[in-house]
């Protein structure tokens, strides 16, 4: 049986407990299938279950719970045994959020309550600058801390030049290379999973994540495989988020590949993850340079001396745009709670160093 201080539970969670009625306890989100939640808690494992006037008392999906969340239940009178009433979703700490698929303006939560998001690429075919970069963008955004795991270097050939592309991405965020198949270079991810916190691995299908986390339990607990050939719908192999414990009692969560990684975050993000480019612009002539044919731009001189890739300008102006659509289209109310939260997470998040000094 776990004690929930393993499971993560602290003082920021403790707090909140107290207008809450004391028979309620907490116990955290594991897995979610449809309206069945499965929680641990020191009375173990339980299945959770919403009642209506919580799920209307949702003013978004976001509200209600997602897998690392920490809620509180109640017993269900005449019950089956272990399956309990959800009360209400603890305040996270940290999230990885994303812009719903489709046209629809609403969050979806990934992951909650996180420490660390490993940033899974692979060094083959798949490897991506603009996909890390987005990722990069919703773990600033997060609470959490980023770091990039570049997997499959079996398959890779041109390392150094990978890696010199991604120097001026990584934002301070560490950079791991290894290869999950050959057991090579996986032992630094044991610094991250640590006793009592919670790290979540991302990024697209078929990168290695769930052979990565195989091999940080010790067992084959996640199915592995690429896209199914037999399949013709292309169905992942991972479906759904999981949390599961590792035997020195850290938490790690999978998660199945985002095919869209539609950008959930605010212009503070975005000037952590392109803080090159916004440390350049400072030097433009005028304060309100578009870079465009101004004279004194920094940003044009940049590019035109090559301190500056012209394809990671192009790309965070599209992420501007994308993170200016976003907050445009968020309610008053929602500017007003992403502010309290980044107040929140901002005492988490160490300003990590700038590898340009
Ligand atoms: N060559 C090579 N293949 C790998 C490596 N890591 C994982 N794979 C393979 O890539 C496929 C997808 O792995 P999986 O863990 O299911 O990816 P996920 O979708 O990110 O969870 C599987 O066939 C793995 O055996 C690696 O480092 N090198
Ligand atoms: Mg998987
Ligand atoms: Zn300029």
């Amino acid at each position: 049986m776990v004690e929930i201080t393993e499971l993560g539970w602290n003082h920021f969670f403790q707090q909140q407990l107290v207008e809450t009625d004391p028979s309620c306890k907490p116990a955290r989100v594991v897995r979610q299938d449809m309206n069945q939640y499965h929680l641990l808690s020191d009375d173990g494992n339980l299945i959770g279950v919403i009642p209506g006037r919580v799920r209307k008392a949702a003013l978004s999906k976001a509200d209600l719970p997602t897998v690392g969340d920490w809620v509180v239940y109640s017993h269900i009178e005449g019950a089956e045994a272990g399956t309990v009433q959800i009360e209400k979703c603890l305040d996270r700490k940290s999230k990885f959020s994303r812009k719903e698929a489709g046209e629809v303006v609403d969050e979806q939560i990934v992951a909650s309550n996180i420490d660390t998001v490993f940033i899974v690429s692979g060094l083959d075919d798949d490897f991506n600058p603009n996909r890390i970069e987005r990722y990069l963008l919703l773990s600033w955004d997060s609470g959490a801390n980023p770091v990039i795991v570049l997997n499959k270097a079996d398959l890779c050939d041109n390392l150094e030049e990978r890696l010199k592309e991604l120097e001026s991405i990584a934002m301070g965020a560490p950079v791991h290379v290894m290869s999950a198949l050959d057991k090579a270079g996986t032992e630094v991810l044991l610094n991250y999973v640590k006793p009592g916190t919670t790290c979540a691995f991302m990024g697209s299908s078929g990168v290695g994540k769930s052979t990565l986390i195989n091999l940080l339990l010790g067992y084959e607990r996640f199915a592995t495989g690429a896209v199914r050939d037999d399949d013709s719908k292309g169905r992942h192999t991972t479906t759904f988020r999981e949390l599961v414990l590792t035997e020195s009692g850290a938490m790690i969560i999978d998660t199945p590949g985002m095919r869209e990684i539609q950008v959930w975050a605010d212009s503070a993000s975005l000037s952590q993850t392109f803080e090159d480019i916004e440390e350049i612009a400072i030097h433009c002539k005028f304060n309100d340079c578009q870079h465009n044919q101004e004279p004194g731009c920094a940003i044009r001189e940049a590019i035109e001396n090559g301190s500056l890739d012209r394809e990671r300008l192009d790309r965070y102006y599209k992420l501007k745009r994308e993170v200016a659509h976003v907050e445009s289209q968020q309610t008053a109310a929602a500017r007003a709670a992403k502010k309290e939260e980044r107040k929140r997470f901002s005492n988490k998040v160490r300003k990590l160093p700038n590898k340009r000094d």
